[in-house]
């Protein structure tokens, strides 16, 4: 569809105003939530890290890009989020120590919020001590880490280790993913779950809490 590849150009271009414009304008012309997520914005910022891995672009065109994908995810959430529901469960979750992407993450949160999780955000270079002060403060379901990069993958087992250590284990769900995170890792590190995206993480997180 073409406004699809316009919202895709203009994520790019870190055009937000743009990305706005045309994700509320996709919606109004009844293309459906997920169709503009994963063919429009998610679509453009893969080519961003094409284009950024291949250096073409460096980190300035990225974080800018970053925030006009925020943007059009902004327009989205009212249709992604549940409200005024009761929720089925509770999430802590951010992504771990020494990473701060977060653009994955925060989608992960809202397709959690919209099957119907309360989540608390954490946000970005979580340490495993803020994770277990958290899981006090909130006695959720789920622990639920976000990795981007495959040094800092690594700290979701010092979380779990950390988890292990305080005698909260046995009480939380772990569930992990990010781009370098694979089923193998989440297995290795002790895990009890990967999932690769957004949409299947909620799912698998529902499969908790049942
Ligand atoms: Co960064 N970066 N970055 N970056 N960046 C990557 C990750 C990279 C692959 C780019 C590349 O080389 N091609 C590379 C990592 C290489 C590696 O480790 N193997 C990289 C690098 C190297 C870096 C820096 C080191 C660059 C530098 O400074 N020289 C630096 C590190 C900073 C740090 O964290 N300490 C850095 C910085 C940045 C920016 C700040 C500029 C920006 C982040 C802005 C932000 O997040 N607010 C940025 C971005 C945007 C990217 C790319 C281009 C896009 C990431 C993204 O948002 N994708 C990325 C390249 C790429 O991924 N293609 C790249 C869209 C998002 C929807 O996907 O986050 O994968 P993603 O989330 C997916 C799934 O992974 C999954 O669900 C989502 C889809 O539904 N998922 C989960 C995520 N978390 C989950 C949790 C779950 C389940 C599923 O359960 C709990």
């Amino acid at each position: 569809m073409e406004i699809l590849k316009e919202i895709s150009e203009a994520l790019q271009v870190g055009n937000a105003k743009k990305v706005k414009e045309l994700v509320q304008k996709a919606l109004d012309d009844g293309i459906r939530p997920n169709d503009i997520l994963n063919n429009g914005l998610i679509e453009g910022m893969s080519i961003v890290g094409v284009k950024f891995k291949n250096n073409e672009i460096y980190v300035p065109e990225v974080l800018i890009a970053a925030r006009a994908m925020q943007a059009g995810m902004d327009v989205l959430k009212p249709l992604l989020t549940a409200s005024g529901v009761e929720p089925i469960g509770k999430v802590v979750i951010g992504t771990v120590q020494g990473d701060l992407h977060d653009i994955g993450k925060n989608l992960v949160k809202m397709m959690m919020q919209g099957a119907g999780f309360e989540v608390i955000d954490l946000g970005v270079d979580v340490s495993a001590e803020k994770f277990i002060e958290a899981v006090n403060e909130y006695n959720p379901n789920i622990v639920a880490m976000s990795a981007l990069l495959t040094t800092t993958m690594i700290q979701m087992k010092n979380v779990i280790e950390a988890l292990k250590n305080a005698g909260l284990r046995d009480k939380v769900k772990v569930m992990v993913g990010g781009a370098p995170v694979t089923a193998n890792f989440a297995k290795e590190i002790g895990a009890d779950g990967y999932a690769k995206d957004a949409a299947e993480a909620a799912e698998l997180a529902k499969t908790y809490v049942v």
